[in-house]
Order: C-alpha cells, then sequence, then structure tokens
C-alpha cells in the first residue's frame, strides 16, 4: 500500500497467484513443532499435470495450553481442574518474504479453530533518511533501519467454512445483545437484557457490529437440542478486521471483493473453492464471491458455505525487523447447544502423579550462597 509508482502493481494474492501448496515447508523434527509428531506428505502438480511428492508438509501434534476447566470448592477445597490439551494441525507456506503458519487446532470442548500466524521478512523500500540534521518519514510506512522503510500493508484471509451441522441444511444468522427496555412490570431496574436473531435468508453479505455484539452461527433448524430446546449450532468466534483500505476503482478492490465484508453466505456450488475466483493472476475483476453472493439464492435451511475475511492491517513497526515476531490472529468455531452439556467433562484431572512438574529451588540457592546460612526468604 505504498502509493507510489511502480509499488501500486505491487498487490499479490498469495494463495491464489503463488499457492499455499507449492510454497509449503518441507517440515522435520525438531525444528517447527514439539513433541510427539506425525507428519503427512502432500502432492503439487509440476508445469505439466505430474505429481511431485512434497515430504512431510503437514505436521500434527499435540501442546498444552494451559486450563481447561477449573472449580475449587470453597467450603472444602476440593477442587476438579483440567487441563487444555489441543490437537494441532498445521503447515506453513513461504511466499517470497513471508512465512504464513496456518494450523487447525481442536481442543477436546468441542472448539474448533483456526489460527494464522504472520512472520518472515517485511516488504521494504529504499528511503533517504541517513542525514540525522534532515530525517525522512512518510505518512504511510516505518523506517525500520538506515535506509529502510517498511510500507503499511494489509494482509486479508478468506475462511471458507463449508458446514455440516448434524446434517447439510444449515442457516446462518447472528445474534446481538440489547438493554431490554426499562419497563415497569419487565424490567424495572432497568438492569436486563436480551439477545435477537436475524437469518440471512438469502445469499448475500454482512459485517460485524462489536457495539452490539454481533455474533453469527450457523444452526441446523431440523436438529433440536435437548437442554436448550433449540436449534443445534456452532458459533463463529470472528476475528474483527478492518477491511480493504484500497480505493473503490483500485484494480486490488475490483479483484477482491471478498475485502470488502466480513461475512459472507452462499448457496453451496461445485467448484466455488476460492474467494476471489478460480484465476487471480493478473485478474481484472473478481469472478468469487461478488458472483456468487449476488445470486438471488434462498440460504436458509438449505446446503451452504460461509466466508469470514480476516486479516492483518499491519503498519509495520522497527521491532518487526530484520525479522518478524509472528503476528497472530484465530477464529474459532464453538459449539453453541450443539452438545446438551460440557463435552469435555471426560477428560481427566490433572494429577501431579501424570504432571511430574518440579519445583524451583530458589530458597535453597539463595540460602546456599549466604555465609551466614539463612534464607533471605
Ligand atoms: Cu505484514
Amino acid at each position: 500500500m505504498n502509493p507510489r509508482r511502480p509499488y501500486h502493481r505491487k498487490q499479490a494474492f498469495d494463495a491464489g497467484d503463488v499457492g499455499f501448496g507449492i510454497t509449503a515447508n518441507q517440515l522435520s523434527l525438531g525444528c517447527d513443532c514439539l513433541g510427539h509428531i506425525h507428519y503427512f506428505n502432500g502432492y503439487r502438480t509440476d508445469s505439466k499435470g505430474n505429481p511431485v511428492l512434497l515430504q512431510n508438509v503437514i505436521c500434527m501434534h499435540e501442546q498444552d495450553n494451559g486450563l481447561q476447566l477449573k472449580h475449587t470448592n470453597y467450603r472444602n477445597n476440593a477442587a476438579t481442574v483440567a487441563r487444555k490439551r489441543e490437537l494441532v494441525v498445521q503447515m506453513i507456506c513461504t511466499v517470497s518474504n513471508y512465512e504464513y503458519v496456518l494450523a487447525w487446532i481442536f481442543d477436546q470442548a468441542g472448539n474448533i479453530e483456526h489460527e494464522v500466524r504472520a512472520t518472515g521478512i517485511l516488504s521494504t523500500m529504499p528511503i533517504d533518511n541517513l542525514d540525522e540534521s534532515n530525517p525522512v518519514t512518510v505518512p504511510w510506512g516505518t523506517n525500520v533501519g538506515p535506509g529502510v522503510m517498511a510500507a503499511y500493508h494489509q494482509h486479508l484471509f478468506s475462511l471458507r467454512i463449508d458446514p455440516a451441522i448434524d446434517g447439510h441444511n444449515n442457516t446462518l444468522f447472528y445474534e446481538e445483545s440489547e438493554a431490554l427496555p426499562v419497563h415497569k412490570e419487565t424490567n424495572n431496574f432497568g438492569m436486563g437484557y436480551r439477545a435477537t436473531s436475524t437469518v440471512m435468508k438469502k445469499a448475500g453479505f454482512a459485517d460485524l457490529n462489536v457495539m452490539r455484539n454481533r455474533i453469527f452461527k450457523i444452526r441446523n433448524d431440523s436438529q433440536i437440542n435437548a437442554v436448550s430446546l433449540k436449534p443445534v449450532a456452532y458459533k463463529i468466534h470472528a476475528a474483527p478486521s478492518q477491511m480493504l483500505l484500497m480505493g473503490p476503482d483500485s484494480f486490488a478492490r475490483k479483484r477482491a471483493a471478498f475485502a470488502e465484508h466480513a461475512m459472507w453466505v452462499t448457496k453451496y456450488q461445485d467448484d466455488e473453492l476460492y474467494a476471489a475466483g478460480e484465476f487471480t493472476n493478473q485478474s481484472r475483476k473478481d469472478t468469487g464471491l461478488s458472483e456468487w453472493a449476488a445470486r438471488p439464492d434462498n440460504v436458509e435451511n438449505t446446503d451452504i458455505v460461509v466466508w469470514h475475511t480476516f486479516g492483518l492491517t499491519h503498519n509495520p513497526r522497527p521491532e518487526d525487523f530484520p525479522v518478524m515476531p509472528a503476528e497472530q490472529i484465530s477464529v474459532r468455531l464453538q459449539p453453541d447447544g450443539f452438545f446438551t452439556k460440557n463435552p469435555a467433562l471426560d477428560v481427566p484431572q490433572s494429577t501431579q502423579a501424570f504432571n511430574q512438574s518440579t519445583l524451583h529451588q530458589e530458597a535453597t540457592t539463595i540460602a546456599s550462597c549466604c555465609s551466614s546460612g539463612k534464607s533471605h526468604l
């Protein structure tokens, strides 16, 4: 998003133009994942359509992510505690200067998280900032080194969700929370709030609304949860993000309509897999979501596809250079009345016999270096 020539031409579809398969790292033990690891191979096609084996492009491992649940009975101090153990399925793609680390993370409470990490090396341009008496800065970039400027830019991702919530006939809707009107009989103290639901009946798009806590959910109207008495559903913990900042007449905008709105819903069609259309290389207009979401399709209680646009408005920091600490962003799918109780209740309790934690020996160390032999603790 450097406004000067020739950078106005630099608008990459990292997945569509370059490809995350062809740039996938071949992973190895000890480098990218920790612990007990299984690797999956993959294939890409060469220019003649022949399969080319890519070894170890996907890794699967487990990781500990703190507590899954805990409660201490304050009357007798008895505690129930289970750790949050996650299954991580991960690939890493090197797209020229940048690395994208893409992971699906499954936990034992039914959550499915898609995490993106962006790391690697910033795209930089020369800047004449070497004369300390005449410092040069620009409003659309950050000086990250002597003579080196990194322009502001955005990374926008489209997460395609082809849901089957207890079957393929699903509905996308959003829930908003709002204060109940103060009313002598129903809300005399002004304390209450309620949730309203809006169904996406026709193919199209919608935006997020943090001030109304707008939460998108996918439900199956033919399957009623025995406890909540509402249709079974999964909610989408969207990643609230600024949409594309390029102007309406810019080619990037014409080529990437998906980057204008956070949530899209289309009726399922074979071969509609890529948000900006199948062939993005040197495309002049979007042949993806802008066309598919404009069809007057009913998307209520049918086979739908939900697309979530999220990303990073990345105004570089000097700390992002020369190699960038990973920026992390994630979208989580969470059961919402899909189960009848906490699905992690059968996770074994966390115990010292299993965890084998060890005690930090700080007191001993200090005592041993004290001439008096007394601990300062
Ligand atoms: Cu960036």
